[in-house]
């Protein structure tokens, strides 16, 4: 069976990943990339729901048996990493039933520092965080951020209200030293 390339997001509750996944997938299928979006939620399947619309259009953002929710129950990082075989199961479906799709993204439930995913679910792991917290989270570091192939800071638009840094000098050193 074909392996489609898989993008994971993960990032604590809120930081944005359902709205990161909502802007992107239009401007890849702008370049004429096929998506399928698997979105993990502790008890809900809420944001599938919700990413199947796109927002700024309120079109269909993908067709619907292309958004697949899971509702894991427990840790959000259980059904990532300790034991990913709800995605896998579904992963193994898309790749049969649309073995012509360019790349699956799955977001992570909303989780803590520590989150990072199995490396069988993932070949690029995306972590994003936002400024409400100030550098709360770079300075902790922890595992996602210091494992992830790109750190996304969000919400910069709110880092005025809060007093954030965006030096991005400064937020290097916090997360590299
Ligand atoms: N001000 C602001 N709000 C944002 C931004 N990105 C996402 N949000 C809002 O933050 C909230 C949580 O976003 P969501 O994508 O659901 O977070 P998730 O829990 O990580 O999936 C939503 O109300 C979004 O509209 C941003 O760049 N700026
Ligand atoms: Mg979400």
């Amino acid at each position: 069976m074909a392996h489609i390339a898989r993008i994971d997001i993960g990032g604590p509750v809120g930081s944005g990943k359902s709205m990161l996944i909502e802007r992107i997938v239009p401007m890849l299928a702008e370049k004429g990339y096929s998506v399928s979006i698997i979105s993990n939620d502790v008890i809900s399947k809420e944001d599938a729901d919700r990413m199947r619309t796109n927002l700024a259009t309120k079109r269909e953002l993908l067709p619907e048996n292309l958004v697949i929710g899971l509702a894991t129950g427990g840790c959000p990082h259980t059904a990532i990493r300790e034991d990913p075989s709800m995605n896998l199961s579904v992963i193994e479906e898309i790749e049969s039933k649309h073995p012509e799709l360019d790349l699956i993204i799955i977001e992570s439930g909303g989780d803590n520092i520590t989150t990072t995913f199995s490396p069988i679910l993932a070949d690029y792991f995306i972590y994003i965080i936002d400024v409400a917290d100030r550098d709360k989270y770079p300075r902790k570091r922890g595992l996602g951020i210091e494992s992830c192939d790109l750190l996304v800071i969000n919400k910069i638009d709110l880092a005025i209200m809060v007093g954030a840094d965006l030096d991005i000098e400064l937020i290097l050193k916090q997360i590299i030293l």
